[in-house]
């Protein structure tokens, strides 16, 4: 196939800024802004410059974009200990347990500064009814009791909680750049798609580059170490909303595997990439479940009024043993099995039983006190999933008269919610009988120097949440203000020559130029491929050959090998990829990043030989769970110039007794 090059002939030259600073944290979201709130307080004082950079909006970037109605991690009254049992057994005995135990003991915190910023958190009155947050009450700090959805959720009023928190870190970014003297370190709509290593380090990285999405700009970062923190990865899989529908997804869009497909590229190891999460969710609008389930104590059942959990306890018993024995303690995996028994059996669709739920809360109350209960029935949707809101309004769906249907979404790629993917990270090195090879001197350091991620990125410590993303960012902030002390003579210099990055991230408005005149239609041309058509060829190949919702999310050995081969043939393809404007530009980048982070997932899914996560994927060769055998990490590692994968396993460690 002829190789494209771009020289510049048929698109302009972007100009190029460049930016020097210390610490690059590179998104905008809960990790990145927990980052610069602390790291900018230790590091401000002794001149050490932040630089922030987000694709999008800070105010409203992310996951939490549209904002949330519960904080899912809040420890309160209980140990750090029993978070990590609790996380150990959602994740299937798999997980780091350092990283969550560092995260339990920290995560509080971050939930009294986002009150103390004005996030309303809702609180138990004396008399022990609830109060939302309009109604004033002591704060958390104060001893005022959180409404607790579940052992570990607090309820909020959280339209604005991104808002909020970007608040406190746009004035911890201006607080540092006025002490240290620069212009600019706030850069909001740059995409940033390379991380370069340093000349003379293959293994530490010394710069990232990105472009404006509204501007001719390209970006040239340099930096003594980064933050990557791009949340997990979205629109890998064809998605069940489809046409009209389609561009709604429970997890945001917007995030498209930028920390996945970064950090393989730039040689760090990865962890547990089989890991997904496939939420179940309010049919068609995505609506979550947690608060329905757990605060209004709404039940599921198949169409006959069956609930699943406990009719198919024994199937899911036979096949998985001791991870199918309660129906009150099953993971958020098993669950999905179960409730895909009964759909494939034709007693679907599920229903969600909102109808019933607030008929029984609503016994004992006042006609004023029930008229709030269907407020705080909407408002779960309208702060933070309005599609749901509106998919009820144009189905007629009352919540108090009628039930809803519940569906298992498309896979989505995360570490932060109740999935455990991600890049394999220095611990803390404080916690006793962890390996010492876990912790290389920096918390939430990638096996890359220099390289640090936070939230989604940090692989086998699922269950952070909002919360605990933001927590995790400040560890990370921190770490890395050590980490420019302790090389403070570091400079960073480029190992790769940056006109040449420039030209290949600007080929795909390149090859446009060139072919744009062979058709009639620029959508379609024999010479190039637009990235919706990437996207949806790399959607169709994901889906039917690496466990999408078409099969049930079910694959073999035989079916992703052939996945990976359509994989391989579409990375060649990439380099034809063609964009009309920036905006098709980030598309282009942005699916590039989507297929790194999808194959790194299929070659996990590959090399593990059992079928770790039922619910979330099924291996039909290895339909069971092996402890004797797969009880362990598996760890990828990417070779950038040869183009392939290498897997292995490391040993699993458990530290809190059971
Ligand atoms: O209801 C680039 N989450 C929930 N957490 C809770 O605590 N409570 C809930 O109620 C939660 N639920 C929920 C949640 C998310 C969503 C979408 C819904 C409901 C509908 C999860 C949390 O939101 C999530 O765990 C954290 O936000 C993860 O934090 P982080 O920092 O890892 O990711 P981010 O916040 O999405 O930020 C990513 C940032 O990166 C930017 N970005 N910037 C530059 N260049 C690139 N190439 C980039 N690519 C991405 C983004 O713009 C963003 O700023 S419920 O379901 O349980
Ligand atoms: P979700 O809305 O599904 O994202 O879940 C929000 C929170 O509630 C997360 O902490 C989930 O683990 C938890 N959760 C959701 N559904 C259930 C359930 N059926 N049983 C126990 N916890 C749940």
């Amino acid at each position: 196939m002829e190789v494209e090059k771009n020289e510049f002939k048929y698109c302009e030259k972007p100009e190029v800024v460049t930016v020097d600073t210390d610490i690059l944290l590179i998104g905008g979201g809960m990790a990145c802004c927990g980052a610069v709130y602390e790291g900018a307080k230790w590091g401000t004082p002794k001149g050490i410059r932040f630089t922030m950079v987000d694709k999008a909006a800070t105010d409203r970037s992310g996951a939490v974009a549209q904002g949330l109605s519960a904080i899912n991690t809040y420890c309160g009254e209980n140990d750090p200990a029993d978070y990590v049992k609790y996380v150990r057994k959602d994740l299937m005995g798999v997980i780091r347990e350092d990283l969550v135990y560092d995260l339990g003991r920290h995560v509080d915190n971050s939930v009294h500064l986002f009150e103390e910023w004005g996030l309303p958190v809702w609180k138990r009155a004396e008399d022990g009814s609830t109060q939302d947050g309009s109604k004033p009450a002591p704060k958390l700090t104060e001893g005022g009791k959180p409404v607790r959805s579940g052992r570990w959720q607090i309820m909020i009023n959280g339209e604005s909680y991104k808002v909020i928190v970007a608040e406190a870190a746009k004035k911890a970014l201006e607080y540092n750049r006025k002490e240290t003297g620069v212009e600019q370190n706030h850069f909001e709509r740059v995409f940033i798609s390379e991380l370069i290593h340093d000349k003379n380090d293959p293994n530490r990285v010394a710069g990232a580059i990105g472009f404006s999405v509204r501007e001719n700009k390209v970006y040239v970062f340099t930096a003594k170490t980064m933050l990557l923190a791009c949340g997990g990865a979205v629109n890998v899989y064809r998605p069940r909303s489809t046409a009209e529908g389609q561009g709604r997804a429970w997890y945001p869009v917007w995030n498209a595997g930028t920390t996945y497909a970064l950090a393989a590229q730039a040689g760090a190891e990865l962890v547990l990439m089989e890991n997904r999460f496939v939420p179940a969710r309010f049919k068609d609008g995505y609506g979550p479940v947690g608060a329905w389930f757990l605060f209004f104590k709404c039940k599921a059942t198949n169409s006959l009024g069956e609930d699943y959990c406990s009719t198919n306890l024994k199937v899911a018993n036979d096949d998985f043993g001791k991870y199918a024995e309660d129906p009150h303690q099953l993971t958020t995996a098993m669950r999905n099995h179960m409730m895909m028994i009964d759909m494939k059996a034709g007693k679907g669709p599920i229903l969600m039983r909102t109808h019933e739920a607030m008929q029984a809360l609503g016994e004992t109350m006042t006609p004023k006190q029930l008229k709030h209960l269907e407020a705080e029935a909407w408002e779960d949707f309208l702060d933070m999933c309005i599609g749901q809101a509106v998919v009820w309004a144009g189905n007629n769906i009352e919540p108090d008269k009628l039930p809803s249907e519940l569906m298992p979404t498309e896979p989505y790629l995360l570490g932060s919610h109740a999935g455990c993917a991600g890049i394999w990270v220095s611990g803390p090195g404080d916690i006793a009988g962890i390996p010492d090879e876990w912790h290389w001197g920096y918390n939430r350091m990638t096996t890359v120097d220099g390289l640090f991620t936070a939230g989604d990125g940090v692989g086998a410590s699922g269950h952070k949440f909002s919360s605990g993303s933001h927590a995790e960012g400040r560890l990370a902030g921190k770490a890395m203000v050590s980490y420019c002390l302790d090389h403070a003579d570091y400079k960073p210099e480029l190992g790769r020559d940056v006109d040449e990055v420039i030209a290949e991230i600007y080929l795909p408005m390149e090859v446009y130029g060139k072919y744009k005149d062979y058709s009639t239609d620029t959508s379609v041309n024999p010479h190039y491929i637009k990235p919706k058509m990437f996207q949806a060829r790399l959607q169709k190949i994901m889906d039917e050959y690496v466990a999408g919702v078409s099969t049930w999310y079910t694959t073999s050995k035989t079916m992703l090998e052939k996945g990976l081969e359509h994989l391989t043939l579409l990375k060649e393809d990439a380099g034809k990829m063609a964009a009309e404007d920036l905006h098709e530009l980030m598309r282009c980048w942005e699916n590039y990043h989507r297929l790194m982070a999808g194959e790194a997932h299929a070659q996990h899914i590959l090399f593990r030989e059992d079928s770790r996560y039922p619910g979330y994927y099924f291996r039909a060769d290895h339909f069971y769970v092996d402890d004797e055998n797969w009880r362990c990490f598996t760890i990828s590692k990417y070779d950038r110039d040869s183009h392939t994968w290498s897997l292995s396993k490391r040993d699993y460690v458990q530290v809190v007794p059971d």
